[in-house]
């Protein structure tokens, strides 16, 4: 056995939301940046969905995912990581609840729970997101959280932000899964 394989590692699950400036882009483009974050390993990402905004409705709809990420870095040093892959990608501190460039939110760290200044484990908005929630049981679907409660079991629960799951068609463009099933060579729903 090689030393690499006895590191300890950790499994953590991230969120991840755009609604500006190219909302696919970013989101692709911090997927490429976990993986290659050094002490980890990106295991899988989910779907990418569009939901409707929560919180004020005068701004563009988001782009959400999760990704599965084994890690060596300890949850602080994991949030800094986030934080600065946040930065690089333009992101300037918004108004609470506004339209963001790149949001990396820690949802879970193995079944840790903490809560400091800095980093609530798990993240305070798991429950009541389905945005988060249905990209969590696509990846893991019989998951669990700390507390007991099934992510499927929340899910019915949840409130709705009218999700649809991205495909990737034969021109290599994103659409709403709705559009998936048009035949046509048009090029409705087409999204950046
Ligand atoms: N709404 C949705 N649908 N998705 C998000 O990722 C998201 N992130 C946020 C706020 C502004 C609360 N709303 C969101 O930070």
């Amino acid at each position: 056995m090689t030393r690499h394989s006895l590191t300890r590692r950790s499994i953590a699950y991230i969120g991840l939301g755009s609604n500006l400036a190219q909302p696919v882009q970013q989101i692709e483009q911090a997927l490429l940046a976990l993986d290659q974050l050094p002490n980890s390993y990106l295991l899988s990402y989910s779907s990418l969905y569009q939901s409707a905004p929560m919180g004020p409705q005068d701004q563009p709809p988001f782009i959400n995912a999760v990704a599965k990420l084994a890690t060596g870095f300890t949850p602080i040093e994991l949030l800094d990581q986030l934080q600065a892959i946040e930065n690089q990608q333009g992101r300037v501190r918004e108004e609470r609840w506004g339209a963001r460039t790149l949001d990396l939110d820690l949802l879970l760290y193995d079944h840790t729970i903490m809560q400091t200044d800095r980093l609530t484990l798990p993240h305070y908005g798991i429950k009541d997101r389905d945005f988060v929630l249905k990209p969590l049981a696509e990846l893991s679907p019989g998951m669990s959280l700390p507390d007991g409660s099934l992510i499927k079991d929340l899910l019915e629960k949840c409130p709705q932000y009218d999700l649809m799951a991205l495909t990737y068609d034969k021109n290599h463009h994103w659409r709403l899964y709705k559009d998936a099933a048009e035949t046509d060579d048009s090029e409705p729903g087409v999204i950046e």
